[in-house]
């Protein structure tokens, strides 16, 4: 690719075919309950264990050895290893599929599933099994302090300002797989245009931002992403 830097969202979209549900296709329902409704503070805050129960069930799905990496995450694993510009991997997803296929330059800006975060100190713990609401902080042995290393809705997701330098430096934007509903991480494209980046929609379909992208390319991400990218 001629481009001197390359920034790369994806979405719940990219990890469809590995088999990880996205929110859209739960109809952004899970045990009846609203997305929105589950992943916020005030839900932790309000059942603490039915929270607990939403993030268990997903991280027990991905750490069951059925969910493997997508020919998608492996493009862009390649791209990253062999593009010799400035290359950026922003994820909205909390799986670890992109780490899985070699992603390195990677930022996940909605957390990590298999991380647990202490509330009192901040201090990150890696995850392998359930996490329950009365599990011991490890920093801390306080009751109650482990949530989810997750960012709910309503609340600051991270690396936003290298995120935005990264934006603001970039020549190609390439959106892969998310429907462009939520912000900040739907706004993006915006900021990539207003530096005069060529922006590029890589989806199953349009997405709610999908007027303010140059160029599309539709269809399953397995197929488009590797075709565009390689
Ligand atoms: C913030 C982690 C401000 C959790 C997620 C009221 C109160 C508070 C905030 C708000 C509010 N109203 C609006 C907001 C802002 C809010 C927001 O945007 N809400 C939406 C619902 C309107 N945003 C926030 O709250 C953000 N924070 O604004 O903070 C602030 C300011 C200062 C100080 C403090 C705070 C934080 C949002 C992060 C929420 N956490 N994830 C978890 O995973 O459980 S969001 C979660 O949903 C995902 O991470 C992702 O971002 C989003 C789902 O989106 P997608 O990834 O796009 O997935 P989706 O299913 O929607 O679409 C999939 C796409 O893939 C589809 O287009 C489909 O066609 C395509 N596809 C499917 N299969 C394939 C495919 N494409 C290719 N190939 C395939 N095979």
């Amino acid at each position: 690719m001629q481009y001197k830097s390359i920034v790369v969202l994806t979405g719940a979209g990219i990890s469809a075919e590995s088999g990880i549900r996205t929110f859209r296709g739960a109809d952004g329902l899970w045990e009846n309950h609203r997305i929105e409704e589950v992943a916020t503070p005030e839900a932790f805050v309000h059942n603490p264990q039915l929270v607990q129960r939403f993030y268990n069930e997903r991280r027990r799905q991905l750490l069951s050895g059925d969910i493997i990496p997508n020919a998608a995450h492996r493009a862009l694993a390649t791209l990253e290893r062999e593009f010799s510009g400035d290359f950026l991997l922003v994820t909205q997803n909390i799986d670890d599929l992109h780490e899985r296929a070699g992603s390195h330059k990677l930022i996940h800006m909605h957390g990590e599933l298999l991380k647990a975060r202490c509330s009192a100190s901040g201090q990150l713990f890696s995850i392998d099994s359930n996490l329950e609401v009365n599990d011991r902080c490890h920093c801390c042995n306080l009751a109650g302090t482990l949530r989810p290393h997750v960012v709910w809705f309503g609340e600051m997701p991270l690396q936003m300002d290298t995120i935005y330098e990264a934006l603001s430096q970039c020549a190609m934007f390439i959106s892969i797989g998310t429907s462009g509903n939520v912000y900040p991480a739907a706004g993006f494209v915006e900021c990539a245009n207003q530096a005069g980046a060529h922006s590029v929609e890589l989806n199953l379909e349009p997405s709610s931002v999908g007027d303010a992208f140059a160029e599309h390319r539709f269809g399953p991400a397995s197929e488009v992403v590797s075709g565009y990218v390689q």
